[in-house]
């Protein structure tokens, strides 16, 4: 990655010279508005590029990233549009101290840069010219927030309507899917006497039968593991009493688009499956953006976020909930079975924006 600073005496200017000298990919990291002494004022930009310095070596082009690649430079070109647009909240924003300082430390949480910026100007404008301090500005960024975001309940009602529900848990390796599913299974057995049956279509990976089969034993729940449609469907047929099914998967490199087709084609037998997509917390934001781009033609019933103890920066999560319009609905907070798991709540996820001593428990 390359990274370069440039100043220009417009805005306008100092972002036509990163495109010129960085191109149309570039990813501005920066602005800033600099006044010297008593002359004119100046802006600074500092931009990066993943372009490559010539004669090296390139990366082979997955099969679609073509679509991709539109969609991303439309996302830049959105951003850059957006930001030249705003100049002079971009200005506000640099040179009101609270507002910076609210801007820079939800940056350091991991939030995306863009929606920060978007939310921090509505925020602003809500406030219709009353004092911006940072708990009126924080106050009014958390309102504006809220309502990108929605919560699902999916085991609020289960019942057994035209057979058992299905609840599928998909999502990457090593999430926490089938730790999750135990957790809730647990939940659902002891807490909720909700006649369950448990399914693994996970015969992948060398122990992750066992893994779950454990589980179901110590919770008296039937266990049956599916290796093709064909026995999946058996396996429905044979709870067909039950309430409620859970169902385990394999985890998959799900950056790559063809294994969400193959894990689609599983479901595709007129049942009605509610799917989690189970994603782990300590994932890059980006890379969990992608995830979930390629499970869009999947009907998910809501996301649940993993591994929240094993980081402390938990933007990434708040990311993905502002920019798809997915409810999430539970978080792993821990390896211990069935305890470390809570529904996601407003609370929990605002207190995502402070700094980490300060997050509710
Ligand atoms: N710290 C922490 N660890 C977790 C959490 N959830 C699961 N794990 C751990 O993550 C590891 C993988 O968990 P699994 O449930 O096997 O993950 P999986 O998604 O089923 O993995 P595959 O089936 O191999 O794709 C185990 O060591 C779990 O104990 C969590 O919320 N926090
Ligand atoms: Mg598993």
């Amino acid at each position: 990655m390359q990274v370069k600073t440039f100043t220009a005496p417009t805005m306008e200017k100092a972002l036509a010279q990163v495109k010129k000298e960085l191109g149309p990919e570039a990813i501005i990291l920066s602005t800033r508005k600099l006044t010297e002494g008593l002359g004119e004022p100046c802006f600074e930009v500092s931009a990066a590029t993943e372009q490559q310095p010539f004669g090296a070596e390139t990366k082979a082009v997955p099969k679609d990233s073509s679509a991709e690649m539109i969609n991303d430079l439309q996302e830049i070109k959105g951003f850059l549009s957006l930001l030249i647009s705003s100049r002079d909240q971009l200005s506000q924003l640099q040179s009101n101290q609270p507002l910076a300082e609210l801007y820079h430390s939800l940056l350091v949480r991991g939030l995306d840069e863009k929606q920060v910026f978007i939310l921090l100007n509505k925020a602003v404008s809500d406030l219709n010219g009353d004092p911006l301090n940072r708990s009126s500005i924080f106050n009014a960024f958390c309102k504006r927030l809220v309502t990108k975001i929605s919560f699902a309940r999916p085991f609020r009602v289960v019942s057994n309507s035209v057979g058992p529900a299905v609840y599928t848990f998909v999502g990457p390796t090593g999430v926490g899917k089938t730790t999750t599913l135990a957790k809730l299974a647990a939940y659902l057995k002891i807490k909720r006497r909700i006649e369950l049956g448990i399914v693994s279509l996970d015969t992948y990976r060398i122990g992750a039968v066992e893994q779950l089969k454990t589980y179901a034993e110590i919770l008296e729940i039937p266990f049956v593991v599916a290796q093709s449609r064909s026995e999946l469907r058996r396996a429905l047929d044979d709870f067909s009493h039950c309430d409620a099914v859970l169902l385990d998967t394999t985890g998959r490199n799900y950056l790559n688009r063809d294994h969400v087709s193959h894990l689609r084609s599983l479901f595709e037998n007129g049942r009605r499956f509610s799917h989690f997509l189970v994603l782990s917390a300590t994932a890059k934001d980006e890379d969990l953006q992608q995830t979930i781009v390629h499970f869009r033609d999947m009907d998910i019933n809501s996301l649940i976020f993993t591994k929240l103890d094993e980081t402390v920066h938990h933007g990434c999560i708040v990311n993905q909930l502002v920019r798809f319009n997915y409810p999430v609905s539970y978080l792993g907070t821990g390896q211990r079975v069935p305890e470390d798991i809570e529904p996601a709540t407003q609370k929990r996820l605002l207190s995502f924006l402070l700094p980490a001593g300060n997050q509710a428990a």
